[in-house]
């Protein structure tokens, strides 16, 4: 049995996330905005499919997905990029890699404890941003 990520998920940390933002070209009146959202994700984990919401009030993004096949990704309303995605798992760990224009892109998903861990990353940028469970 894999680990299930479902549930709505508050950030509590966000580090690094302007250099994240900076690697994709966000420009500055946008990185100035999002860099101090917060996010929630909505996580619905169902056997091998994923649907992953991540909300603020700023802009929302959506993907669903089959864990193990590649598929087309748009990061519209983010840096707009397209995108041959593949999530898999490592472990208890859920590895996504984001074939594109940028090399290294990626991001991971785990769980320490109570709270959801995610590491979001491109070319030599690290994010690293931390959830707790919503009450
Ligand atoms: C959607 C909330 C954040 C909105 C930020 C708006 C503008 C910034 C533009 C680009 C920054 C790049 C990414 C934003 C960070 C988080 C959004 C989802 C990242 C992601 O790929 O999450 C995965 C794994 O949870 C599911 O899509």
């Amino acid at each position: 049995m894999p680990v299930d990520f479902s549930g709505t998920w508050i950030l509590e940390t966000n580090n690094n996330f302007e250099d994240y933002m900076k690697i994709l070209n966000i420009d500055l009146v946008t990185r100035k905005v999002a860099v101090h959202l917060s996010q929630t994700k909505v996580i619905i984990q169902d056997e091998n499919k994923l649907t992953i919401k991540t909300l603020s009030t700023f802009r929302n993004y959506e993907i669903s997905l089959t864990i193990g096949e590649e598929f087309d990704e748009c990061t519209k309303g983010l840096d707009n990029r397209k995108l041959k995605t593949l999530v898999s798992w490592e472990g208890d760990t859920l590895v996504c890699t984001q074939k594109g224009e940028k090399a290294n892109r990626g991001w991971k998903h785990w769980l320490e404890g109570d709270k959801l861990h995610m590491e979001l990353y491109c070319e030599d940028v690290v994010c690293h941003q931390v959830f707790i469970r919503k009450k």
